[in-house]
């Protein structure tokens, strides 16, 4: 099969997690409108499978995205405002509204609306040979894919304003000093160690995690009144929940919590 027939995301479910992988190695998985359309109808599709309990994106070959496909934007017939809304932007909505935890394992490099990619999941798994650049500026473009809103919030302005001016290379060990991963894993066994680390996270209670990232996606633009409303009333979804009932018996028989119950047909 040549590349161009091979489907531009692999899937694959194992112990309750979905791996999505970009799959245009070639192009070190720079991103077509095939590309973003399908990962988004995957998650979308993962969101509502009762059998998966955390998604991982990753990237086949040696990068992980590349960003926009730059020999796939000439002669196209939407403007550059349309190109987002249609594409990146569902996508990046997508992913932070998922009811699900989304790991962005990020094999290596990240740039330009790939680096936007990688900093958007829940958690970020960094092997210890990836990288990130904003590469925007080097195309005279602006940072996109949601990339304008966190950055700054992980590493602060003017950390983000230097990063997408210079477009400098951020390898994984700074990764890790300025919040842009949440652990960096060796290059050797990258695939396995983010399974192990999806498998404990699918074992977590599915249904308070969800409310979980609500809570905290709300609380990124909220105030600390509005955040403790918030935090009000979804305690008492979670504290309705099987899940509680489970964590408090377990807790008082002084044995681990079973919080992965087969679904009712
Ligand atoms: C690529 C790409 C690529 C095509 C590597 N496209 N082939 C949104 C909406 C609308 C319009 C525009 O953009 C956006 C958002 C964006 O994402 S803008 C930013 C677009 N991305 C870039 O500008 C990144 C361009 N790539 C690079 O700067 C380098 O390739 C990086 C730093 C990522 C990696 O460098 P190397 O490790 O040295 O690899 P390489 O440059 O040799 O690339 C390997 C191959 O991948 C090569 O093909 P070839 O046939 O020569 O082996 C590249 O042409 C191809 N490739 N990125 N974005």
């Amino acid at each position: 099969m040549s590349q161009s027939d091979s489907p531009v995301i692999l899937s694959r479910t194992h112990a309750g997690v979905r791996t999505l992988t970009l799959n245009r190695p070639d192009k070190l998985n720079a991103a077509n409108d095939a590309l973003l359309l399908s990962l988004t109808a995957e998650l979308r599709a993962a969101d509502a499978d009762a059998g998966v309990r955390v998604v991982v994106i990753t990237g086949a070959g040696r990068g992980f995205c590349a960003g926009q496909d730059l020999g796939d934007v000439s002669g196209r017939d939407m403007t550059f405002t349309e190109h987002l809304n249609h594409t990146y932007n569902p996508l990046i909505r997508t992913i932070r509204g998922l009811g699900k935890p989304v790991i962005t394992a990020v094999n290596g490099v990240a740039a330009g609306a790939g680096a936007s990619l990688a900093l958007s999941g829940d958690i970020r798994l960094w092997a210890q040979s990836a990288s990130l650049i904003e590469v925007f500026s080097n195309i005279a473009l602006v940072p996109d894919s949601g990339s304008t809103w966190l950055l700054p919030r992980l590493v602060g302005y003017h950390r983000a304003f230097a990063l997408m001016a210079l477009a400098d290379r951020v390898r994984a060990d700074d990764a890790l000093k300025y919040g842009l991963c949440e652990e960096v894993l060796a290059d050797e066994d990258f695939a396995d160690a983010v399974q192990a680390y999806a498998e404990r996270l699918a074992t977590r209670p599915a249904h308070a995690l969800k409310l979980t990232k609500q809570a905290l996606n709300a609380a990124m633009t909220s105030t600390l009144d509005q955040a403790l409303d918030l935090e009000a009333e979804l305690q008492q979804l979670a504290g309705d929940h099987w899940e509680h009932e489970e964590g408090v018996t377990a807790f008082k028989a002084k044995r681990a919590p079973e919080f992965v119950r087969p679904e009712p047909a």
